[in-house]
């Protein structure tokens, strides 16, 4: 038994239902939940509602729903399920529409520039920030579709650097990490393909250098699906990761995105529905203490077709670090959820990310590249900063000699969005301090010293550092939110995603962080917060 706080009037009108007959405060026989549904009151009402389908949102579903709380998730996204014809995401060298949220043309950081005669609700988000541009997944699962499927936790010690204390990595570590990993069905590359296979010659050679001037290695887990790749290669599997898919979903299914585990499995428990191209505006505390969301339910071209209101007792907060910072800013500053502290909007950070190449390496790198990336360098002791490489592929059909890399590093740079009422949206200020460009071009130089070759590549002439596929704060641990991700003022609103983090996962692709954290706060939340 948990506790709850109604407000007094909320409290009076459940009682007087109760009297009445109205609800039942037990499990009944289809074994709906026994929370108390003020039905005849408010249409729409669920138990607790979920915002965006993505790491955060779909672990608060699956755990609400396996404890028997009758849950909807509101994704504005489109639910993309793979066909066996292989044809269900854009082509990655050619795009179209289907690529891309919302926008007339494409959006990939490296790639063909192509327009699209029509908008439609793509899997790919890129937001233009003055200094930045952030993307995410816009789709039913989230980034999980369009990320890199590396699933890795911080090292310790940088994760004690960025996080407030009252965050156990140890737990994390032995508990929480485990369970989302056992969740993804992540693992490492096998050996035969890493050591044999000719679409994993990228990866020898990246790792050969880097050990050569001394960084270590991890293979770390990853949810592309082994397996399915050997079908790809073997021609049994519409070739698709091995072609480099990985941007606007893969169509071998040879990613196992959050559509394909946590999301199904929240759905098999009976108690969770998922509502696809149902996009939240915005979200009111009705004085009785129930969540109002107003919710804008869109076509495939991204037109509103229908508003509806959705009520519930238990709102849980899953749209990214910008999604959900936005709509809390905007509902906040309209005077809905007015007592949220004013550090919301603050504490932003881009993961210290980066993007760079080296070329006119001695060493062959392969012309076909496949696109999981499986391995990754630590540079902790880099003059600038502590990074880690990613090495990434660069599927450009040819041998290039040349690697691309992604560049995390430990970059203090913090970011601020405010509200502007002419657009009705957030902006973020955000300087780039250079720190991460600095630190990618330090290991860089090491690697052209021992190795030979030079920076860059026709594709990716500069290191990037004006891009982030990990945008992480906005409603940060321990200033926003306590540090379980409730909204501090507030009951029964939580933050479960990327905006709880505080702008850096500590040199770690962030959604193992971000999943493991929602694991641990949704256990505590059942337990605590949740009347059952
Ligand atoms: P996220 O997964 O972004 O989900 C938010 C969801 O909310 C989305 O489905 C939105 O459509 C939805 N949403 C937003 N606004 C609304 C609204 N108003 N109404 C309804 N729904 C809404 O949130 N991370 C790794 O760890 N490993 C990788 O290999 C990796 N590769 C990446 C590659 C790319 C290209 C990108 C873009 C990201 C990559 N990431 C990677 C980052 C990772 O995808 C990201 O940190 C997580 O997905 C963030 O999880 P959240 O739960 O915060």
């Amino acid at each position: 038994m948990s506790i709850v706080q109604f407000t007094r009037r909320y409290f009076l009108r459940l009682m007087a239902l109760t009297t009445a007959g109205i609800i039942v405060g037990c499990k009944d026989d289809e074994g709906e939940d026994n929370l108390p549904k003020p039905a005849d009151i408010y249409d729409n009402y669920r138990s607790a509602i979920v915002i965006g389908s993505g790491f955060g949102g779909a672990v608060s579903a699956l755990r609400l729903g396996e404890a028997g709380i009758q849950t909807t998730v509101l994704e504005r996204g489109k639910w993309w399920k793979v066909k066996p014809e292989g044809d269900t995401f854009s082509d990655l060298v050619v795009p179209d529409n289907r690529s891309t949220w919302l926008g007339t043309e494409s959006i990939a950081p490296i790639g063909l520039k192509v327009d699209f005669p029509e908008k439609h609700v793509g899997v790919l988000e890129r937001i233009q920030y003055d200094e930045i541009d952030v993307y995410g997944g816009a789709c039913v699962g989230g980034g999980s579709v369009v990320y890199g499927g590396i699933t890795i936790a911080p090292e310790e010690s940088l994760f004690q650097r960025v996080f407030p204390s009252e965050i156990d990595y140890n737990e994390l570590n032995s508990t929480y990490f485990p369970r989302v990993i056992q969740m993804l069905d992540a693992k490492p590359i096998p050996d035969d393909l890493l050591n044999d296979s000719p679409f994993f010659q990228f990866v020898r050679t990246s790792v050969e250098q880097a050990k050569k001037i001394g960084l270590p290695i991890e293979y770390f887990a990853s949810v592309f699906d082994w397996d399915i790749i050997k079908q790809e290669i073997a021609g049994e599997k519409t070739p698709a990761a091995i072609e480099g898919e990985i941007l606007y979903g893969v169509n071998s299914g040879a990613k196992k995105s959050l559509d394909t585990n946590y999301l199904p499995a929240a759905e098999a428990t009976g108690h969770v529905t998922i509502e696809a191209l149902h996009q939240v505006r915005d979200i009111e505390q009705l004085e009785d203490g129930i969540y109002k969301i107003n919710v804008e339910v869109l076509n495939e071209q991204g037109e509103i077709i229908e508003e509806k209101a959705f009520h519930c007792t238990y709102l849980f907060m899953g749209a990214g670090s910008v999604g959900t910072t936005r709509l809390l800013m905007r509902s906040k500053e309209k005077g809905l959820l007015p007592n949220i502290n004013d550090t919301l909007g603050t504490g932003w950070g881009s993961n210290g990310t980066t993007m760079g190449s080296r070329s006119n390496l001695s060493e062959i790198t392969g012309a076909k590249q496949s696109s999981p990336s499986s391995s990754a360098a630590y540079d902790f002791n880099n003059s600038v900063a502590p990074t880690v490489l990613d090495m990434a592929n660069l599927p450009l059909g040819f041998d290039c000699n040349c690697l691309i890399y992604l560049g995390l590093t430990l970059d203090e740079n913090r970011g601020v969005f405010e509200y502007d009422p002419s657009i009705d949206d957030i902006k973020l200020n955000w300087s780039n301090n250079g720190v991460p460009k600095a630190a990618l071009e330090d290991v860089f130089n090491r690697l052209n010293a021992a190795n030979g070759g030079e920076n860059g590549v026709f594709a990716l002439p500069e290191v990037k550092d004006n891009l982030t596929y990990h945008p992480l704060g906005g409603a940060v641990m321990g200033e926003t939110c306590d540090f379980y991700g409730r909204v501090k003022n507030y009951s029964n609103l939580f933050v479960m995603d990327g905006a709880l983090i505080p702008g850096s996962a500590a040199c770690a692709n962030p959604s193992l962080t971000i999943a493991g954290i929602a694991e641990r706060n949704i256990e505590k939340i059942i337990e605590k917060d949740i009347v059952v």
